[in-house]
């Protein structure tokens, strides 16, 4: 399933057309029930097979056309966005996560905004990077000890979440001293679950922070001590850089702590959504 909610939206809308899934798993994996071929079979198999069996002549469309020239135009606006902020942004720690990933990484993607912002700010790379979520019912929970586990057979393994989704597992960071595993986890901490500041509710001040905000105000530092790691707070674009680099080379278990702002996020994320709408916009007059 997309990750995004746009997307998902706007597939239900196609009621009278085909919709094929192609699911590498044995499951009936569609909450839109919008399904009407199920394949279950992998993605790459699927997709080489249509490629070998469709008329090169027919591969051209002006549909096609334009979706990769709306695809420009959205990147271009990102990275614009991108290359003005200077302030420590949501966004931006995926772009630049993506562009200091060691070839052949594995990143574990926590959900609430952190799956969102790949989805919308990791870009096509030519590096072999896999990406892996527990989408399942978005939990929260378990996150930490899923991207552990992973890390005993994938390497070099990251893991980025919210501050409240490490927080939700933090007892699983014993396992990463235990069995002396190997771990660069990117919390980002914005003091609370920073999804809900883009709903309505956030605009009942009374009793959003103690409902929907949740601020721990816990010290990720005082808790990677506690479990032995190296722990770095970010200062600046560069700082996150440098980590990132010492980090490879670092075994064990490395905290990245990138503090942001709650109230910022939601600002910064409308005024991307809001040029690229603008942009495609004026493409489509
Ligand atoms: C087990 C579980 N409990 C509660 C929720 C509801 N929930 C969804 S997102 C979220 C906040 C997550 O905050 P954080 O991890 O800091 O990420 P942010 O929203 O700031 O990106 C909560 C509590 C959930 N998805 N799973």
């Amino acid at each position: 399933m997309p990750v995004s909610k746009f997307l998902s939206q706007y597939l239900e809308t196609l009621v009278d057309a085909r919709h094929i899934i192609i699911d590498p798993g044995s499951m009936w994996r569609d909450p839109i029930k919008a399904a009407t071929d199920m394949v279950h079979c992998d993605e790459t198999v699927f997709v080489e097979g249509l490629l070998a069996s469709v008329d090169q002549a027919q591969r051209d469309s002006e549909w096609y056309d334009q979706w990769q020239r709306l695809n420009r135009l959205s990147k271009t606006c990102m990275n614009q966005y991108l290359a003005a902020i200077e302030t420590l942004d949501e966004g931006k720690v995926v772009a630049q996560l993506q562009q200091h990933l060691p070839n052949e990484a594995a990143l574990y993607v926590g959900n609430s905004m952190p799956i969102r912002d790949i989805d919308t700010f990791f870009i096509q790379t030519n590096k072999q990077v896999r990406i892996v979520a527990n989408r399942g019912a978005n939990g929260i929970d378990g996150n930490i000890s899923t991207a552990l586990g992973m890390s005993v057979t994938q390497q070099p393994m990251y893991a980025l979440m919210g501050d409240v989704t490490f927080y939700h597992d933090m007892n699983g960071l014993l396992m990463a001293r235990t069995h002396q595993l190997n771990l660069t986890l990117i919390v980002i901490n914005n003091n609370g679950g920073g999804i809900f500041s883009f709903l309505p509710q956030s605009e009942s001040p009374r009793h959003f922070e103690q409902l929907f905000g949740t601020p721990t105000d816990i010290s990720i530092e005082k808790a990677a001590n506690l479990y032995d790691a190296t722990y770095h707070a970010v200062q600046d674009w560069e700082d996150f850089q440098d980590t990132l680099d010492r980090a490879e080379h670092h075994k064990g278990l490395n905290i990245i702590e990138v503090k942001t702002n709650r109230y910022e996020n939601v600002v910064t994320h409308r005024s991307v959504w809001d040029n690229i709408k603008a942009v495609i916009d004026h493409e489509l007059l």
